[in-house]
């Protein structure tokens, strides 16, 4: 008997009602780490504890012998060595990324899939050559529509086994802040995080941020591999075609006030006026406003403070008289786009762009 792709490649589900995390879920999510929320206090995330979300495995890649492939549409075809592209204009971008599926676990019911929590988020300085440097450099040709990139990862997903790669139109991929990123925090990128090169396009979800890259394709039609036409698609119905993933949806998040108990991560703080801290981020604008709650009915203003670079997160700070008792701390975010945090999840399929704010249980003792 031969087994083929079938036999092995699992389909999507949606959990059953009370059904509980599996053994399959719990492997994805202690190979993809989210970011602990109390690293919520830095700007530039510190090393190691910026989420990994790696949909395979991670490809051992020699920075000596790698090339990034720039091919398709242009009138140069272009093949660069480590070095070579290290030696053009170099760009420094401080992005927040967050991972498309995160808040996926609070959905009910729920997708089965990386179970992410909120802490699939992380703000990092990456540094690297701007993509349309390098595709002027080529010169696309007038026909390209989009571009497909492809990472050095292979494994097989919903029965279609292919390299990880996903498309971008030509038009969201040449804006200026889009990096080719050879450096995390000022050092090599980390083997999880795409060495040697990985792409950045600031205000996006992570599927777009391809990771250890080596080949782009410049298309003269619309891109329609398996994490755009299938994959990363708002849909509530497995028939439906959906919509694309794209940009961030606002969320605001706090840094857990006092201390956690050990199982439940209840949070213990003492009586008395608090200040609140957090962080709050959109892909679509700045955020203009960030609202607090104890008890989901009276909402107050926290304090939000400029973004230290257009595509990374803001520092907010709310006072918060605690009164003894149990309590749920909520946070949400506005955005200048016009986008707020729901208080409901909106439900799809692959559990994508939960961004409904999650209750953090406090006790408040005398
Ligand atoms: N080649 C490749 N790139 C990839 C992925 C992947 O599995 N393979 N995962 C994507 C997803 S879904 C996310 S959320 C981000 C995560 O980036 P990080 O692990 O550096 O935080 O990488 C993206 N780039
Ligand atoms: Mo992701």
């Amino acid at each position: 008997m031969t087994l083929s792709i079938d036999d092995v490649s699992v389909q999507p589900r949606i959990a059953e009602p009370g059904e509980g995390i599996s053994l399959e879920e719990l492997a994805l999510a202690a190979r993809n780490h989210a970011m602990p929320l109390e690293a919520l206090r830095y700007d530039v995330t510190p090393p190691g504890l910026h989420y990994v979300l790696n949909h395979y495995d991670i490809p051992y890649v020699d920075g000596d012998t790698w090339r990034l492939e720039i091919h398709g549409c242009v009138e140069t075809p272009i093949s660069l060595d480590l070095e070579t592209l290290q030696d053009l204009p170099r760009h420094t971008v401080r992005v927040t990324m967050e991972c498309a599926g995160n808040g996926r676990a609070y959905l009910s019911p729920r997708p089965v899939s990386q179970p992410w929590l909120t802490g699939a988020v992380g703000t990092s300085d990456w540094t690297g050559v701007r993509l349309a440097d390098l595709l002027e450099d080529a010169g696309v040709t007038p026909e390209a529509v989009d571009l497909a990139f492809s990472g050095a990862d292979h494994g097989v997903e919903r029965g279609v086994e292919d390299d990880y790669r996903r498309g971008l139109s030509l038009s969201d991929a040449t804006v200026p802040d889009v990096l080719v990123a050879y450096e995390m925090n000022g050092h090599p990128l980390p083997p999880q995080h795409g060495y040697p090169v990985r792409l950045v396009v600031p205000g996006w979800y992570g599927m777009a941020h391809v990771k250890w890259l080596c080949d782009i394709e410049v298309l003269d039609a619309p891109f329609h591999g398996f994490q755009n036409a299938v994959s990363y698609r708002l849909r509530t119905d497995p028939d439906q075609p959906g919509t694309p993933v794209t940009r961030i949806e606002p969320r605001a998040l706090l840094v857990p006030p006092g201390f956690p108990d050990f199982m439940s991560r209840t949070r213990v703080v003492q009586v008395g006026e608090q200040v609140l801290e957090g962080r709050a981020w959109s892909g679509w604008g700045e955020v203009t406003r960030v609202e607090v709650t104890d008890d989901g009915t009276t909402w107050w203003d926290a304090e939000v403070e400029p973004s230290s670079s257009p595509h990374g997160w803001q520092r907010f700070t709310a006072r918060w008289s605690a009164r003894p008792g149990e309590h749920r701390l909520r946070v949400r975010a506005h955005d200048s786009s016009g986008r707020s945090q729901p208080m409901t999840p909106v439900w799809s399929r692959g559990g994508f762009a939960n961004n409904a704010e999650d209750p953090l249980r406090v006790i408040v003792r005398d």
